[in-house]
């Protein structure tokens, strides 16, 4: 096991987390002379803007919503003076897309990729018992080595913008918690779970890294705090009898505590609540605890209005609420990892997550929705830069695993959201993807990645590497639309007539159908982006599905309406959703809730 400072931030006797979120200073830096003119030790003319979200939809001025580059954010933060002897960090959940970190003007570290966290050690820099200084340069310029990918384009009058190769806006900025941690010298770095089952009773294998050599024991809590189990040393079997498993619906989690000791004394202690539940692929089934499920749900976004890409608390409650008030049992993290706080909400409200790295984009296009059907080639995997893509692909998926493979919600690993399959070039780079996953995930979940329409049964020469192959499909929306939906619907037999000549022997997931709907709109008879016409798409879709056996789940795109860059195509943002962007129901929402009843 590899080991990373992933923990999520946690208040234990050996161990403090204390909030940064608040109001932070921020300052754009039009100029580009920040670092010129020393912003590391301080904004010479910020503005005050929340801290988690993005900075995007605040302001009234389309110059500083549109704004490509640099921008810093800096706020004082109080040390305790009886940490000294502890080890102090700052924790970021994420800073979109890459970061350098400054505390009291020295910069502790630099960061690249805009949806997973880190931290930056600060023990040597603070001063204890008083404020201290942190300034982050931000910046949210996509290219073709980023992850999402993209490019950035220069105005006739020099001001930049983003034009993303996907679909949602490019919110950025501190968009998740900041949090000032302290914790042992020697302490608990990392560790894993994998659950069996044998009878009534669980089986789990565990494996704690830490950065001493003391003693390591760890307790099993059932949800009632009784003790289940306990066990010594670094790795190891704890049995845990009459098991309950965690299940959809029934989030039933364990504690988890593991301490280092030195005798009698306690060194560190981390704890975490775990499910425990087995995964697996079995010819064209899903297992979940060694039964068959059918996924039931959306593609999402963490996309809000006014904090756009900000962690809300509010927004994820509701979000559940919704999920399951419309029989949801699972959704993927469209199309980067989500917050933290997410995966623990599904933990404990038993709704299933296949979990996504940002690696969307990987097709040179910045409409790939719409070019999805026309079997255009952009070369993509033969460009030169596609090594340094490679390099940030894999640490994204490093990261995404270290810090997500204890939850129980998560049942598979996306590696990547449409990538331009049609080539040869792209094999050597799937190999290199899927197989790091594999290594890295001590549970061995199932891995995939989400085919755009152009990847065939005849065209495509990546969909070996999936566990189960999930596809992106629009029959009836971007083909065929209208009142050529019946034609729609023969063209889509067709195809999934062609993947069962294959005889994969593999399940297939619908990990996107869906289309455009206008909240506002009745027509009777339908038309297109009616309300009326993203029922009768629908309809027609579960009519496709449920004629097929390797057909395992159904992610409807989107669970709500959504930001994206403003086009012709997308009327303020993409209205795929099954819910307003304020998460009220469009009418298809009462057809799905009695479909998944
Ligand atoms: C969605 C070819 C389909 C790609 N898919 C990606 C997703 O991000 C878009 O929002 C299409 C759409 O609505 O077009």
């Amino acid at each position: 096991m590899r080991t990373c400072q992933m923990l999520y931030p946690r208040d234990t006797e050996s161990r403090r987390a204390v909030s940064m979120d608040g109001m932070w200073k921020f300052q754009l830096d039009e100029k580009q002379c920040g670092h010129e003119e020393g912003w590391k030790d301080g904004l010479p003319a910020p503005d005050m803007i929340p801290v988690p979200a993005s900075f995007q939809d605040f302001y009234t001025e389309k110059d500083i919503r549109e704004y490509t580059g640099d921008f810093w954010y800096e706020t004082d933060f109080f040390v305790p003076g009886e940490w000294e002897g502890k080890e102090v960090a700052v924790r970021f959940g994420c800073a979109t897309h890459r970061a350098e970190v400054y505390v009291n003007g020295n910069r502790v570290t630099v960061h690249e990729g805009g949806f997973l966290p880190f931290s930056a050690v600060v023990t040597d820099i603070v001063r204890y018992n008083s404020y201290n200084k942190v300034v982050v340069l931000v910046n949210n310029e996509l290219n073709v080595t980023s992850i999402p990918c993209g490019e950035t384009k220069v105005l006739r009058n020099g001001k930049k913008m983003s034009k993303p190769y996907f679909d949602f806006y490019n919110y950025a900025g501190l968009q998740r918690p900041v949090k000032l941690i302290a914790y042992p010298k020697e302490h608990i770095e990392d560790f894993s779970v994998v659950h069996a089952f044998k009878g009534q009773d669980a089986i789990v294998q565990y494996c704690v890294e830490t950065t001493g050599q003391h003693k390591v024991i760890l307790d099993v809590y059932d949800a009632d705090r009784q003790k289940v189990a306990s066990a010594a040393g670094k790795e190891g079997k704890l049995l845990i009898p009459r098991v309950h498993k965690w299940n959809v619906g029934d989030g039933y989690l364990y504690r988890f505590v593991i301490r280092i000791m030195d005798g009698e004394n306690l060194i560190d202690e981390y704890f975490e609540p775990i499910g425990i539940r087995t995964v697996e692929i079995k010819g064209k089934d899903i297992l979940l605890n060694g039964e068959k499920i059918y996924l039931k749900g959306f593609g999402k976004h963490e996309d809000s209005d006014i904090v756009g890409r900000g962690f809300n608390i509010g927004v994820m409650k509701r979000d559940f609420e919704c999920m399951k008030w419309i029989n949801a049992n699972c959704f993927r993290t469209s199309h980067y990892p989500y917050s933290e706080e997410i995966y623990q909400m599904a933990d404990r409200e038993g709704i299933l997550v296949i979990d996504e790295v940002a690696a969307v984009g990987l097709f040179k296009s910045e409409t790939n929705f719409a070019e999805a059907s026309t079997g255009k080639q952009t070369a993509f995997f033969q460009e030169a830069t596609i090594p340094r893509l490679l390099e940030n692909h894999l640490q994204c998926v490093e990261d995404m695993i270290c810090r997500d493979k204890n939850h129980a919600c998560v049942i598979a690993w996306s590696l990547m959201n449409e990538p331009e399959t049609t080539d040869e070039a792209a094999v050597p780079y799937f190999r290199k993807v899927f197989d790091r996953a594999g290594e890295l995930d001590p549970q061995k979940r199932p891995r995939t990645f989400a085919m755009i329409m152009n990847s065939q049964p005849d065209t495509c020469k990546c969909y070996q590497f999936s566990d189960f192959l999930s596809f992106n499909r629009y029959y009836g929306w971007y083909v065929m639309g209208g009142y050529e939906i019946s034609d729609a619907e023969e063209a889509f037999h067709r195809e999934m007539d062609a993947w069962e000549a294959l005889d994969l022997n593999k399940p297939v997931v619908f990990t996107e159908y869906g289309a455009d709907t206008c909240a506002a709109e009745h027509k009777l008879p339908s038309v297109m982006w009616g309300q009326e016409y993203q029922i009768e798409y629908l309809e027609m879709c579960h009519r496709v599905f449920d004629s097929y056996d390797f057909i395992t789940g159904e992610l409807v795109w989107n669970f709500a309406d959504f930001q994206t860059t403003e086009g012709i195509m997308r009327m303020n943002g993409n209205k795929k959703g099954i819910f307003t962007r304020d998460r009220q129901p469009k009418e298809a929402a009462y057809y799905l809730k009695e479909r998944w009843h």
